[in-house]
C-alpha cells in the first residue's frame, strides 16, 4: 500500500448535528514530514461531541473527527525519521516539535508547528486534506481524525509507544487521562495534604480525582448534577460528593463552606462558564487556584469579581494537562504497563466504528465514561 491510495472506511460528520455517515474514504499518501497510520482503536472525548454539535469556532465540514486512539504506522513521507512502518503510536493532537518558540521555552507544552494547519483541517505541507470521498476533500479534525481505519499526521503529531501495550486500552492515553492527571501534576502542581475540588466526574475529571490521589490530597470533593456518578468515583480517589440540584445556596458557597473557607485547587471538567466560575470562587483566599480543563462553546466567556484575583485565587487552563505529547505519552504508556495509572477502568463500552453514532448516543447516557471503538 505504500505510495498509494488506500480506500477504507471512516465515519465523515457531513454536517453538525447530522449522524455520521461510514463513507469509503480515500486517504492519500503521507507527504514529506507526514505519517500514514492504521488506526486499530479509536475512543470517543466529549470534545468530538461538542465540534460535531457546531459550537467550535474551528469545526469545519465535511470532517473526519476522533482525537483519542492508537494505531501502527502504515507508511511515512520523506524525511521521517522518528517512526518507521509497524511501529505502534498513538497520534497527538497537541504536537511537540522540539524546535519551535513554544517547545524550546519549557514553559509550556504548546506547540507551534502544525498548530495553524490543523485548526483548519488540512496538512502543513500544501495545506491541502488527505482525505476525499469520491474527489470530494474531507477535512482532517486536530491533526488526528481517528474515526478512520487510516489516517495521516504530522510526524510532530505521533508518539511512538511500547509495542507490547495493548492498543486497545492505551487509546486512551492520546486524550482524556492525560489531561486529567496532568491538569493536577503540571499545571496545578497540587501539594499533598492539599484539598481538591472537581467539577464534573466524567473520564476526566475523574482522571483528576485519580491524579489528586497520587498527589496525596487529603480531600478530594467530587461535584456532579448526576449523583449516580459518585459510586464509580469513589473508586478513582473522590472522598466527598456534592450534587448542586441538592443545595439551595450557589455551589460555590456550599464548597467554602464545607472546607473552612475554600479549596486549594479545583478542576472544571464540564466546559460550562458558570461552572468555571463558580470553581474559581469556592477556592480559598490567598492561594486558592482554579484550573479550566473543560472545553467551552463559541461565544461563551467566563466572569468573575476581579476583586477575587486581587485576594489572591489564581485562575489557570491546560490543554492536555500541559504533558509535552510525543516526550510523555511513551512515559504514561510505561506507566500504565506498571500498573502506576489507571486505563481499563474508564473504559465502559466497546463497540465497532461503524456502531459510532450509538457510540455518541452512549456518551450522553450517565452510564458511559469512555466507549472504545474498534476499527
Ligand atoms: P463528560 O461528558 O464525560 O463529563 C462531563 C461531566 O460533567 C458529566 O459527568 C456530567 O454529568 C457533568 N456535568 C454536566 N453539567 C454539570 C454541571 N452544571 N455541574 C456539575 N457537573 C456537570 O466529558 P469528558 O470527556 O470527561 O470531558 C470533560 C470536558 O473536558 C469537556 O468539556 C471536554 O471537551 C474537555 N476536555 C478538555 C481537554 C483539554 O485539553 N483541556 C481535554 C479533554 C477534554
Ligand atoms: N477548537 C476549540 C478549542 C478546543 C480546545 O480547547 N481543545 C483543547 C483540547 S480538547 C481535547 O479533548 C486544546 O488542546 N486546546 C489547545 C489547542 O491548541 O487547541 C475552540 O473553542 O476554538
Ligand atoms: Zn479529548
Amino acid at each position: 500500500t505504500q505510495g498509494q491510495v488506500i480506500t477504507c472506511k471512516a465515519a465523515v460528520a457531513w454536517e453538525p448535528n447530522k449522524p455520521l455517515v461510514i463513507e469509503d474514504v480515500q486517504v492519500a499518501p503521507p507527504q514529506a514530514g507526514e505519517v500514514r497510520v492504521k488506526i486499530l482503536f479509536t475512543a470517543l472525548c466529549h470534545t468530538d461531541a461538542y465540534t460535531w454539535s457546531g459550537k467550535d469556532p474551528e469545526g469545519l465540514f465535511p470532517c473526519i473527527l476522533g482525537h483519542e486512539a492508537a494505531g501502527i504506522v502504515e507508511s511515512v513521507g520523506e524525511g521521517v525519521t522518528e517512526v518507521q512502518p509497524g511501529d505502534h503510536v498513538i497520534p497527538c493532537y497537541q504536537a511537540e516539535c522540539r524546535e519551535c518558540k513554544f517547545c524550546k521555552s519549557g514553559k509550556t507544552n504548546l506547540c507551534g508547528k502544525v498548530r495553524a494547519a490543523t485548526g483548519v483541517g488540512v496538512m502543513m505541507n500544501d495545506r491541502k486534506s488527505r482525505f476525499s470521498v469520491n474527489g470530494k476533500p474531507i477535512y482532517h479534525f486536530m491533526g488526528t481524525s481517528t474515526f478512520s481505519q487510516y489516517t495521516v499526521v504530522h510526524d510532530v503529531s505521533v508518539a511512538k509507544i511500547d509495542p507490547q501495550a495493548p492498543l486497545d486500552k492505551v487509546c486512551l492515553l492520546g486524550c482524556g487521562v492525560p489531561t486529567g492527571l496532568g491538569a493536577v501534576w503540571n499545571t496545578a502542581k497540587v501539594e499533598s495534604g492539599s484539598i481538591v475540588a472537581v467539577f464534573g466526574l466524567g473520564t476526566v475529571g475523574l482522571a483528576v480525582a485519580e491524579g489528586a490521589k497520587a498527589a496525596g490530597a487529603s480531600r478530594i470533593i467530587g461535584i456532579d448534577i448526576d449523583s449516580k456518578k459518585f459510586d464509580t468515583a469513589k473508586n478513582f480517589g473522590v472522598t466527598e460528593f456534592v450534587n448542586p440540584k441538592d443545595h439551595d445556596k450557589p455551589i460555590q458557597q456550599v464548597i467554602v463552606d464545607l472546607t473552612d473557607g475554600g479549596v486549594d485547587y479545583s478542576f472544571e471538567c464540564i466546559g460550562n462558564v458558570s461552572v468555571m466560575r463558580a470553581a474559581l470562587e469556592c477556592c480559598h483566599k490567598g492561594w486558592g487556584t482554579s484550573v479550566i480543563v473543560g472545553v467551552a462553546a463559541s461565544g461563551q466567556e467566563i466572569s468573575t469579581r476581579p476583586f477575587q484575583l486581587v485576594t489572591g485565587r489564581v485562575w489557570k487552563g491546560t490543554a492536555f494537562g500541559g504533558f509535552k505529547s510525543r516526550s510523555q505519552v511513551p512515559w504514561l504508556v510505561d506507566k500504565y504497563m506498571k500498573k502506576e495509572i489507571k486505563v481499563d477502568e474508564y473504559i465502559t463500552h466497546n463497540l465497532t466504528l461503524l456502531d459510532i453514532n450509538k457510540a455518541f448516543d452512549l456518551m450522553h447516557e450517565g452510564g458511559c465514561l469512555r466507549c472504545v471503538l474498534k476499527t
